[in-house]
């Protein structure tokens, strides 16, 4: 037995070295601080050198402490040792009390931790409010001084931070052309496209375009998030390159992606949209001298399984949202509401779903924001109906309304399911204003329908949530295709498939794998016209930058403060 646990704990040991540490610390109390929130409000809160202070925290001082872990780390096991506390004075107590931070005080201090990265680096993030309430005397009591003591262990080095950076951008070398796009779909760069964005389309070699692009979502906001290292190439059609020579009948074909991403939420079975914050227009990058040394990527064809199918699919989900970037209320952050509802209070809204499945239920969810001093049990509340019938609402619950720094607004979101009555969805959304200043904004509509699989346009694009499954086969059933017909597989969006399917009787039929939720595109026509030509691009390389500390990014008009804030940091080192 002993010798078993001694072999596990080698065995544990072994596999996460860490290392323990310890610092001195000692807190650097001062007098409280009066802050000027407006011209005739003023806050005092407690002080002491490096405190973190917020509204969301009723004021209460934080303390932060930030430790470089010098490889690849994780923080864990931190406590506090030898702290040493002292009783805070009557004056000091008055402050807490009036800020209601009181509660925020327990018979022991709460640290919290977490490992984060910063330039490539690890860092161990500490904070705590350095305070407790004596269980004994039932005083409270403020940390002096301590020794923080934490393990550092060893953490698996996962694919983000073993990723290897490439040295050089492909914008390096070569000759590049820009285009941009704002919506989902299959498009095509003629002869005259090509040769209006600057390209010297009589003296290339086909065979070597290249199309690059990221897809259009936005990157992740968290520095460590997995992301491409550089431009990516996607796969592509050129009509007409075996010959090595572009024709004026000759063209590409790719699938461009939009800045709007619509991501799956498997618990609540409906798809959920994400904006992109920053830019309407997804941007796509055309060479034919290219400096990597791959063959050009071609899109391939995709046979059709030959498994037995388990699902035949004759019905796919689609879903459309609204949402208007009008007015964003602080005047900061990433917020934007669209209807007002102040003197009118009921806007309707109508989505169309071409040939929606009548028998399954249409999932609509609105969301609201309101600004009012009344909650929900007075009124405070937005109701939405869907084609007239019973109404869903959406309850707001009550800010104050006097207090500049207090919450501006109040959110809230509801959802419901309905049957259609038929292609059109009409919403309506109405705000039950409780008082006359009480005002509301809509931030979203979406909607999932289910359509039947019928081809409708030009372009079609359609997945199956219903027929997703762990060693599932989906027979795919699209009517009223016609042999010019092309359905493509977009769920990766650098490696396009080509889908061969069998026509009979109008019916596209193809089978497929469906373990996980796949995506097509059908299209008789690709779009020649939405295409945005920005012409050359300079070479470019921010691979071979040195690393950085800091960037500035900023407006010209702003290009002399910015100099200065760089030169301000420069001077610190
Ligand atoms: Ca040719
Ligand atoms: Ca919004």
């Amino acid at each position: 037995m002993t010798r078993l646990f001694l072999f596990l704990f080698t065995l544990i040991y072994g596999l996460t070295a860490f290392s323990q540490t310890t610092i001195e610390v000692n807190i650097e109390w001062s007098l409280p601080y009066t802050l000027n929130i407006s011209e005739n409000q003023k806050i005092e809160h407690l002080q002491f050198k490096n405190a973190a202070v917020t509204y969301e925290n009723s004021f209460l001082p934080r303390y932060h402490q930030s430790i470089p872990l010098n490889g690849n780390y994780e923080i864990s096991n931190v406590r506090l040792l030898s702290a040493i506390f002292e009783p805070i004075v009557a004056e000091e107590l008055k402050v807490l009390e009036q800020n209601n931070s009181l509660d925020k005080i327990t018979t022991s201090i709460e640290v919290n931790y977490y490992t984060t990265t910063s330039q490539k680096q690890q860092y161990g993030v500490v904070h705590f409010f350095p305070f407790q309430k004596n269980s004994s005397t039932g005083e409270i009591e403020k940390l002096m001084s301590f020794r923080l003591s934490y393990d550092k262990k060893n953490v698996k080095v996962n694919s983000i931070n073993n990723k290897s950076f490439k040295l050089a951008s492909v914008l390096e070398s070569g000759d590049w052309y820009k285009i941009g796009i704002t919506k989902d779909g299959v498009y095509k760069l003629s002869y005259n496209t090509l040769k209006s964005l600057g390209i010297d389309i009589d003296n290339i070699d086909p065979r070597d375009l290249r199309v690059y692009g990221n897809g259009g979502a936005m990157l992740p906001i968290l520095n460590s998030a997995k992301r491409p290292d550089d431009l990516v190439e996607n796969a592509i059609i050129v009509q007409g390159e075996s010959d090595g020579k572009f024709n004026s009948g000759d063209y590409i074909l790719f699938y461009g992606q939009s800045t709007l991403k619509w991501n799956y939420n498997s618990s609540l079975q409906k798809f959920e949209h994400a904006v992109h914050q920053y830019s309407d227009t997804n941007y796509y990058f055309i060479t034919a001298n290219s400096p990597e040394l791959t063959l050009p990527k071609r899109i391939q064809n995709q046979a059709s399984s030959v498994a037995t199918p388990t699902n035949f699919v004759n019905t796919f989900n689609d879903f459309q949202y609204y949402e208007k970037d009008e007015s964003n209320l602080l005047k900061s952050g990433q917020e934007w509401y669209g209807e007002y509802f102040d003197v009118i209070t009921s806007y309707d809204f109508k989505f169309n779903f071409p040939n929606i499945d009548p028998s399954s239920q249409i999932h609509t969810t609105v969301n609201g924001i309101a600004r009012s001093s009344l909650g929900a049990s007075n009124g405070n509340i937005m109701e939405f109906t869907v084609n007239g019938g019973s109404a869903t609402n959406l309850n707001f619950a009550a800010v104050n309304t006097t207090l500049y720094y207090a919450q501006y607004a109040s959110s809230s979101q509801a959802s419901s399911n309905v049957l259609p009555g038929g292609d059109i969805v009409n919403v309506n959304v109405k705000y039950n204003k409780p008082n006359s200043s009480s005002k509301a904004w809509l931030d979203y509509i979406t909607v999932n329908a289910k359509r039947r699989l019928i081809m409708d346009g030009q372009q079609m694009k359609f997945r199956d949530v219903n027929s997703v499954g762990a060693g599932k086969v989906a027979q795919m059933n699209l009517s009223n295709a016609t042999a010019q017909l092309k359905i493509w597989e977009v769920t990766d969006i650098y490696n396009v498939k080509n889908q061969n399917y069998t026509l009979s009787s109008g019916i596209a039929q193809f089978n497929i794998n469906s373990d996980s939720l796949r995506e097509y595109i059908a299209f008789t026509s690709p779009d020649s016209i939405n295409i945005f030509r920005y012409g050359k691009v300079k070479n470019q390389n921010l691979h071979g930058f040195a690393q950085k500390d800091m960037v500035i990014v900023c407006h010209p008009n702003f290009w002399a403060a910015g100099e200065k804030i760089a030169n301000l940091h420069e001077g610190e080192g």
